[in-house]
């Protein structure tokens, strides 16, 4: 076993590697950019290295820094998370080249799954089911008619080649959308993975995202550990996922079982892997292997008891898995709520900012991972991922209500989260009859229900500084009087209790007593005629032009942070008077994207 290992990510991620290192009695090693130097996952390590400035490719994708942080820690492996170098072939040959393990697949499985189209061709090859299409590029727009017409058939998935997770992916209904989706996957090809390679698979119209978790070693041995369902998911981001699938029966189980390990065998994989699929009646296809650990592995370890990261740890160092097939057990149900620093009822807005008081949910059956804790400040520059709530229960039913009770425990002062979210989809009749909600994520108006309440004013500080006062004030709840003694700070001159409205409207839309991390921070305003930025980014597109009119809700600009486009929609409908803003500016939280005045 390895003595110390280096861990090449951040946040909850690394947190959750140093737990499994800490257990294998293996020392934790650090790396940080600047922007991470209070960072809970740095002071968890027993050593830390800085890598550089804020931006990931100098610092988190720097593969010479990260070289030279594991020869001064005197680490043997790397292990690299999700994300940033996880799936980079590149990272782990350069690894291999500096007699370094990397905790992962050979470079060649990396290699192998990477191009979808290979990926394909080669699953094809050894039986696995791929859902029908080309495993060839398709290479230009009268290439892809022709297979349509004489395959495939409308509605057809146009997907980039160097893709996955939804990156680059399409749909034409007919053919007369079909170069816009031809187009458009070849752009973000391009703009993403640098070539703008596409195939095409016939369009499932509900499907179930349903994955496999693969264990190989070295030895021989290519066991599964069942399914997740991730079908909760918006623009590709999955939001909830749950183990085992509501729609897998042990029948269906063992043959997707067998058709990921046949998939990981195809590839000689070691180490923790996933392959993702579509299931729709009952027939399950293949569409892309993640050859690394996966943010969802957390629902899997809970219902069968297997550390996954430790069984990666022990592979890379050339040991077999704990366990056989026929030892596994799958025991109850778990889900996974993504903690995400986002405002779904401003399109999932990234709502990056610093947390205030922070207290996590516990008791029976709840597993908390994260990488943060009071003071820590939400960056726009990485993922808005803070933290997972998983829990555990005996069934479906128990583990909602008991994920209800911890959403309802978890305190995130000053930051918005998807917690108002979840605590609303998890009561409703859709998420109740496993279904996809796909028609809730994808309803403003529900979504807008769950608006964050205004920011209170400052009381001038007075929090901090003063001394706690005991006041007594009458109030009147839905007619009924009650007597309330109030201990806190005094109230700044002036302002009563109920200066600012309460926050009832999100208790009603979440359908729970409000908690203080209800009461989240300022984000943008929209007062009046002007359309402010709810985030801080980069403008990608603007969609209007000065004189444009607009209905409410219609596009006005994408804004990338946080590595995700968010689209920004006009707050009410008008004329756009003023457009103070370009592609490529930088916007603030608060600026003004637009002014929208009211039509005469
Ligand atoms: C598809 C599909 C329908 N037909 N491919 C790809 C990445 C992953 N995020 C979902 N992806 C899909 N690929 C074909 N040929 C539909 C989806 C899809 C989806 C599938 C199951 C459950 C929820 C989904 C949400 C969006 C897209």
């Amino acid at each position: 076993m390895f003595s110390k290992v280096l861990i090449a990510n951040r946040g909850e991620i690394a947190v959750r590697i140093m737990r499994s290192c800490e257990e294998l009695g293996i020392a934790t090693v650090a790396v940080y950019s600047e922007l991470d130097r209070d960072a809970v996952h740095v002071k968890r390590a027993d050593e830390a290295y800085l890598l550089g400035p804020g931006p990931a490719a100098e610092s988190y994708l720097a593969v010479d820094k990260l070289i030279d942080a594991v020869q001064r820690s005197g680490a043997e492996a790397v292990h690299p998370g999700y994300g940033f170098l996880a799936e980079n072939a590149a990272f782990a040959a350069a690894l291999e080249k500096a007699e370094i393990t990397f905790i992962g697949p050979p470079a060649s499985a990396i290699d192998a799954m990477g191009s979808k189209t290979k990926a394909r061709e080669l699953m094809q090859k050894a039986g696995v089911p791929i859902v029908p299409g080309t495993t060839e590029p398709v290479e230009a727009i009268e290439h892809a008619q022709r297979v349509i017409a004489d395959t495939i058939g409308y509605p057809v998935a146009v997907k980039a080649a160097g893709g996955g997770g939804g990156k680059g992916f399409r749909v034409a209904l007919d053919e007369s959308k079909l170069k816009d989706a031809f187009e458009g996957a070849a752009r973000e090809g391009e703009k993403f993975f640098g070539d703008a390679t596409v195939y095409l698979e016939r369009y499932l119209p509900d499907p179930r995202h349903v994955e496999v978790q693969v264990l190989a070693d070295t030895h021989g041995n290519v066991i599964h550990l069942g399914e997740r369902d991730c079908s909760l998911q918006r623009r590709h981001q999955k939001l909830i996922e749950e183990a085992p699938a509501p729609a897998v029966d042990e029948a269906l189980r063992a043959k997707i079982g067998k058709i990921a390990t046949d998939a990981a065998a195809a590839v000689k994989y070691t180490g923790a892997g996933t392959i993702e699929g579509l299931l729709q009646d009952g027939e399950y296809f293949f569409l892309e292997m993640n050859t690394r650990v996966q943010v969802e592995h957390c629902v899997t370890e809970m219902v069968t008891g297997i550390d996954i990261v430790k069984e990666g740890i022990r592979v890379a160092a050339g040991e077999p898995l704990s366990i056989s097939q026929d030892e596994l057990e799958l025991r109850g149900h778990a889900i996974e709520c993504r903690i995400n620093a986002e405002d779904a009822s401003k399109n999932f807005a990234p709502a990056p900012g610093k947390i205030g008081d922070y207290r996590e949910p516990a008791g029976p059956g709840v597993r908390v991972d994260s990488g943060v804790t009071s003071g820590s400040e939400i960056s726009p520059m990485y993922d808005p991922m803070v933290a997972k709530l998983i829990v555990w229960d005996v069934d479906r039913e128990q583990a909602t209500a008991r994920m209800l009770r911890a959403l309802g425990e978890y305190e995130i002062e000053d930051l918005k989260t998807l917690i108002p979210f979840h605590t609303a989809i998890l009561q409703t009749r859709q998420w109740h009859d496993a279904e996809t909600c796909r028609d809730l994520i994808e309803d403003k108006a529900w979504l807008k229900e769950l608006a964050f309440p205004k920011a209170e004013k400052p009381a001038a500080d007075a929090e901090e500084t003063a001394e706690p006062v005991e006041q007594s004030y009458t109030v009147e709840v839905s007619g009924k009087r009650f007597d309330v003694k109030v201990i806190g700070a005094p109230l700044a001159a002036g302002t009563l209790n109920g200066a600012t409205p309460a926050p009832v409207e999100a208790a009603a839309a979440t359908r729970r007593a409000p908690r203080r991390s209800d009461r989240a921070a300022a984000g943008g305003g929209r007062g009046g005629d002007t359309l402010s930025s709810p985030l801080q980014g980069t403008v990608l597109k603007v969609a209007v032009e000065k004189g444009t009119e607009v209905e409410e809700g219609a596009l006005v600009a994408v804004i990338e942070a946080m590595k995700m486009e968010n689209e920004i929609t006009a707050h009410k409908a008008g004329v756009v008077s003023e457009l103070p803003i370009a592609v490529g500016a930088s916007v603030a939280t608060g600026d003004t994207l637009a002014v929208i005045s009211s039509a005469q």
